[in-house]
């Protein structure tokens, strides 16, 4: 009983370290575009030339997808997580073909055409920190690098974005934003999105005509990721679903023996006994009872007490542990 008594209050010290931390992975995420609705996913261009004197807009849907590599902390209580920084590495995101009609009467009178534009959104430096879901667009890129615009009428010209790329060149704020998971039974699936302004200004020589393209427009995308709650499972000796003090007590019953996984033993079973190493996985997993305040399942599920009642639990420990009859005991057996 003491033996209990002195590791619930090392558990108790162990806790408060352990509940609250996070970890951190990086997760490779794919973003597909949303369909266009209103100015999202749609970008204006405007095509103008001779210094302004004709120009003309058009407005092409976008489509396609953007992958990213995030760093994430996930809680190891809920699950929960929080993006630290994004990093875009590629993906393609296709521009409809656009019309503009470049006139001026009895002066000058062309037609300009895009052709399977196409762009990649990419980041240029080291991934940018996100802070509280916003991050800033300078440093991701969106570079239009296949298709082209063709000039017919009184200039015949053909500009190639392969040979000339064109760049966003967007200053504003994007956002980034993780919902909360949905977990079922050991994985966790993740809902992400992102918006992101995009603009483009860039003078371009075509055949000795100076063509401006300007234009600005949003992308929003939606993303999703799976994730392996990794020992959730083990960590639930009772198999009900959460890492609570149920499990801490069937693990503490078998301090120091060479039991199974399913009694405890959760880190190398076959060549350690039930020690510190198997309590700290137990308490990086912990999860709380199921479901509570609201749903407990009778007077003692109602009685277990929450991480945030462990204060109480390790001064009970401590002040038990602390009487002098007990203690050489306790000390050599934690030993
Ligand atoms: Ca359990
Ligand atoms: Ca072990």
């Amino acid at each position: 009983m003491s033996r209990q008594l002195v590791l619930s209050w090392l558990v108790g010290v162990i806790l408060s370290a352990v509940v609250g931390t996070a970890r951190a992975e990086i997760v490779p995420v794919e973003f597909l575009l949303d369909d266009p609705n209103g100015p999202v996913n749609r970008i204006s261009l405007e095509i103008s030339a001779l210094g302004g004197l004709v120009g003309d807009s058009d407005t092409a849907t976008l489509s396609g997808n953007v992958l990213s590599e995030l760093d994430i902390d996930f809680d190891v209580d809920d699950h929960d997580g929080v993006i630290n920084t994004v990093r875009f590495t590629g993906g393609t995101i296709s521009f409809s073909d656009m019309t503009f009609d470049l006139r001026v009467p009895l002066f000058f009178s062309a037609s300009a055409r895009t052709r399977d534009v196409k762009g990649t959104l990419n980041t240029l430096g080291p991934p940018t920190p996100v802070v509280g879901e916003m991050f800033p667009t300078e440093g991701h890129e969106l570079t239009l690098n296949q298709g082209r615009v063709t000039l017919t009428g009184d200039t015949d010209a053909e500009i190639s974005f392969a040979d000339e790329p064109l760049t966003s060149s967007t200053m504003g704020q994007a956002t980034l934003t993780i919902f909360p998971p949905i977990v079922n039974g050991t994985m966790a699936s993740y809902d992400l999105e992102l918006r992101m302004p995009v603009d483009f200004d860039q003078e371009t020589d075509a055949n000795g005509i100076t063509v401006r393209i300007e234009g600005s427009g949003i992308i929003v995308a939606s993303g999703m990721f799976t994730r392996d709650l990794p020992n959730l499972l083990l960590s639930d000796l009772t198999g009900n679903g959460a890492v609570d003090f149920e499990d801490l007590t069937v693990l503490l019953a078998a301090w120091n023996t060479s039991v199974s996984a399913a009694e405890g033993n959760l880190v190398n079973p076959g060549s350690t006994p039930v020690n510190f190493e198997d309590l700290t996985v137990l308490l990086a997993d912990w999860t709380g009872p199921l479901g509570a305040p609201a749903a407990p399942t009778g007077e003692l599920a109602a009685a277990v007490p929450e991480p945030s009642s462990l204060s109480l639990l390790t001064m009970t420990a401590l002040l038990l542990a602390g009487r002098p009859r007990r203690r050489r005991t306790s000390a050599s057996r934690v030993r």
